[in-house]
């Protein structure tokens, strides 16, 4: 009698741990040995890797994994504002936060489940937070690796509140390179952007793809829904698919800026950039019972996938 291949038990593909603090964190495997792994603590993947388990996304060495510190590098989640525009703490609250799991996930289209292992968290505002934001909200995030590693984080923020609320939003993006100065990006060519290092100055960016030489720390305004990250030694490049998210957040703090971070290496600028799917410049209003989403989606090909290939209009995912 023919053996039936093994089938894929997705869930068996979920692994629910904690981590040092006693915080829950969970790890995601495909069939082909990629995995990731997500921290409760602030909703945040900590790591992807490749089939090959090569680390895809940067954590840095000095990085403090102790509440209420961020911890610097996998993808922190800036919600409900980016950066200091506004009232709150740097890039909000949500990333020093504990989020729980969501059992009852409201569902979301058959594609972003199937032949991928994915877990549901939840978060919403405590009366501590309420205080600072007195908005009620459900922020649910999906975070899914599928079967050709690619790493999907979808998240929905409902307003559950009597009254509108507007908030900005970031995926922290820390990406892992080999050599800063060996890196481009592909897909922001003549955009305008805000200038973080020139008081939020517009700018028009070079026809050209945007290389590194100094620190940059820029949001792009309006851009494609595909952007391209080449690493050129390591032969591999970074697609970043977006929807709901119309800018581009752009950061490296290169030396001066680095030896500055308490939390990061002094030569860690070398190996790592952030590349952010991002609503930023015109807020997120969402009216009572209305919900927003954001998807971002991250694949490693190699750079053999040159750009011609990608179409950079990103006509959906
Ligand atoms: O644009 C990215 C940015 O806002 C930079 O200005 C820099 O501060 C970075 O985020 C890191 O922020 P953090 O609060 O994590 O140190």
């Amino acid at each position: 009698m023919g053996h039936s291949a093994a089938v894929w038990d997705s869930r068996a593909a979920i692994e629910i741990t904690k981590d040092w603090n006693g915080i829950d964190k969970v790890v995601l495997r495909n069939p082909r040995g990629a995995s990731a792994r997500v921290s409760l603590y602030g909703g945040q993947v900590t790591s992807w890797r490749n089939e090959q388990g090569e680390e895809l996304l940067f954590t840095s060495s000095k990085a403090i994994f102790k509440p209420p510190k961020a911890v610097r590098g996998g993808i922190p989640i800036c919600f409900p504002q980016f950066g200091n525009c506004g009232s709150l703490e740097q890039h909000g609250f949500a990333r020093n936060k504990i989020w729980t799991i969501d059992e009852n996930s409201p569902p979301l289209s058959p594609k972003d489940s199937q032949g991928k292992s994915f877990i549901d968290l939840l978060f919403k505002p405590s009366e501590e937070d309420l205080k600072c934001w007195p908005h009620s909200f459900e922020f649910r995030l999906r975070v899914s690796l599928a079967a050709d590693g690619s790493l999907t984080l979808i998240s929905r923020v409902r307003n559950v509140n009597g009254k509108p609320f507007s908030f900005s939003f970031a995926y922290h993006t820390y990406l892992s390179v080999s050599d800063i100065s060996e890196v481009r990006i592909e897909g922001l060519e003549t955009l305008d952007y805000l200038d973080n290092l020139c008081g939020k100055e517009r700018f028009t960016e070079q026809g050209d793809a945007i290389t590194f030489e100094s620190e940059v720390d820029r949001v792009y305004l309006s851009a494609p829904n595909v952007v391209a990250v080449l690493d050129h030694e390591r032969k591999r490049t970074y697609v970043i698919k977006k929807e709901g998210l119309p800018d581009v957040v752009v950061w490296n703090p290169w030396e001066k800026k680095s030896k500055a971070m308490a939390d990061f290496g002094d030569d860690e600028y070398k190996q790592m950039l952030c590349v952010d799917g991002a609503a930023i410049a015109k807020p997120v209003t969402l009216k009572p019972g209305e919900e927003w989403t954001g998807r971002l989606e991250l694949s490693a090909v190699p750079s053999t996938f040159c750009s011609e290939n990608l179409d950079l209009q990103g006509r959906g995912f």
